[in-house]
């Protein structure tokens, strides 16, 4: 099939173009480079600092590399022509980034939505069929298990087959929310076939496909890009107290990179096998954890290595906007159907921080603690947003 991958530059993006050129894809990769300068803005390194230009780095692959603004109706329109699928991961993909300040806030509304609105356009005329990349955290975290997908309510003698309340805890997730609307209407509206991918946070440095080709992708561990995991493995390997936000009992649905190449790399041949006009919800994570837990595991794993790991709980960056403590389940059936065997957290777990311990003497120490309020946001980068 012909697969155009929208954000193909990113943590993601990079590794889902090698999977699917390994499953014997044609790719064309598209970037407009916005995340790596959202980042450098906010005073943020990746590990490695610089990977190297997108078309260098798939270089001898045989994929398209085109650098191209995804929010550009026509342009995107000229990139679907004779595409089968395209997935759309060229968003601005932070909630703390979307907290910072009302011009972030707008920003990454406005841009997420502009390229939802794109993509959708876009799709119709074409007939491409959409991989698109949402969040778990669409849902929040609601006393009662997330269904994937529709679910029924009871009322008044009646039953109805409806869409799971969404309580999003962060403007980020908002936006997610926002492209779900929009995306559910246009199959029902315009015919469009779609699989809206929640996904929870993903873990992890590697693929086989990376190894293969001795290649890395972008690794963010600062308090705005950073992801849970990364950020402890990093604070480990510089003997950085683990930053568990309040409580600790934050609950989330977790995956490794190389399962979320695989799940995303297989929606894409799965939806080829839907009805047009279909709206697919599916929830993709493989094992939940706390974070409380989540450092626990890290610093385990690093006193194994010899570094004296510790916990610090910190005042909570994110108070108000999330629970320290809550009930989580999800269901998570798609990934299983179609043959996902996950990797154990632990080796993930081990991998990123030998990966973190590797790059010790790159990591930047002024990013590991949190700067930045979600409630009251902070000056970074406030002139120069985007
Ligand atoms: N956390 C800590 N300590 C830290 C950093 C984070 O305890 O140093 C806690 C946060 O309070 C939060 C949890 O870890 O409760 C997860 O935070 P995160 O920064 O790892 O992830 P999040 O902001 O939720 O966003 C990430 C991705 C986003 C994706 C989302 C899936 O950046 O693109 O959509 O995970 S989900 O979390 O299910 O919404």
């Amino acid at each position: 099939m012909r697969i155009a991958v929208f954000g193909a530059d990113g943590y993601l993006g990079f590794p889902l173009s090698l999977c699917l050129l390994g499953r014997g894809h044609e790719v064309i990769a598209v970037d407009n480079g916005v995340t790596a300068r959202r980042a450098a803005c906010t005073g943020a390194p990746s590990v490695p600092a610089d990977p190297g230009p997108l078309e260098q780095r798939l270089g001898g692959t045989g994929a398209t590399v085109v650098e191209a603004d995804v929010r550009d109706q026509e342009r995107v329109r000229q990139l679907l022509q004779d595409v089968d699928v395209v997935v759309h991961l060229a968003q601005q993909r932070s909630a703390p980034y979307s907290m910072l300040s009302p011009e972030h806030a707008l920003e990454t509304v406005s841009d997420n939505l502009d390229s939802t609105m794109a993509v959708l356009f876009a799709c119709r005329e074409t007939g491409t069929r959409l991989v698109k990349l949402g969040s778990m955290g669409e849902y929040g975290t609601p006393s009662v298990p997330i269904p994937e997908g529709e679910w029924t309510l009871e009322l008044g003698g009646r039953t109805a087959r409806l869409w799971f309340p969404r309580s999003p805890g962060s403007f980020y997730h908002a936006s997610k929310v926002c492209d779900s609307v929009y995306l559910r209407f246009a199959c029902q509206c315009y015919g469009l076939t779609c699989i809206d991918v929640q996904q929870g946070p993903v873990v992890g440095v590697n693929t086989a496909e990376l190894r293969e080709r001795n290649a890395c992708t972008r690794v963010y561990y600062d308090d705005v890009w950073g992801t849970v995991v990364h950020r402890f493995c990093a604070q480990a390997s510089a003997g950085h107290p683990l930053t568990v936000y309040g409580r600790g009992g934050q609950t989330r649905g977790f995956l490794s990179l190389a399962d979320s190449t695989w799940a995303t790399a297989t929606a894409c041949e799965q939806i080829m096998d839907l009805p047009a006009g279909a709206y697919m919800e599916i929830n993709q994570i493989a094992w939940t954890r706390s974070v409380r837990q989540l450092a626990e595991e890290v610093a385990a794993l690093a006193r194994e290595r010899g570094c004296p790991a510790a916990l610090s709980h910190v005042p909570n960056p994110r108070e108000g906007c999330e629970l320290e403590e809550h009930f989580y389940e999800v269901e998570a059936a798609v990934l299983r159907n179609w043959g996902l065997v996950a990797e154990e957290p632990q080796q993930v777990l081990g991998e990123t921080l030998d990966y973190m311990l590797a790059h010790s003497r790159e990591l930047r120490a002024s990013v590991l603690a949190p700067r930045h309020t979600f409630r009251d946001g902070g000056d970074t980068c406030r002139d120069g947003h985007g």
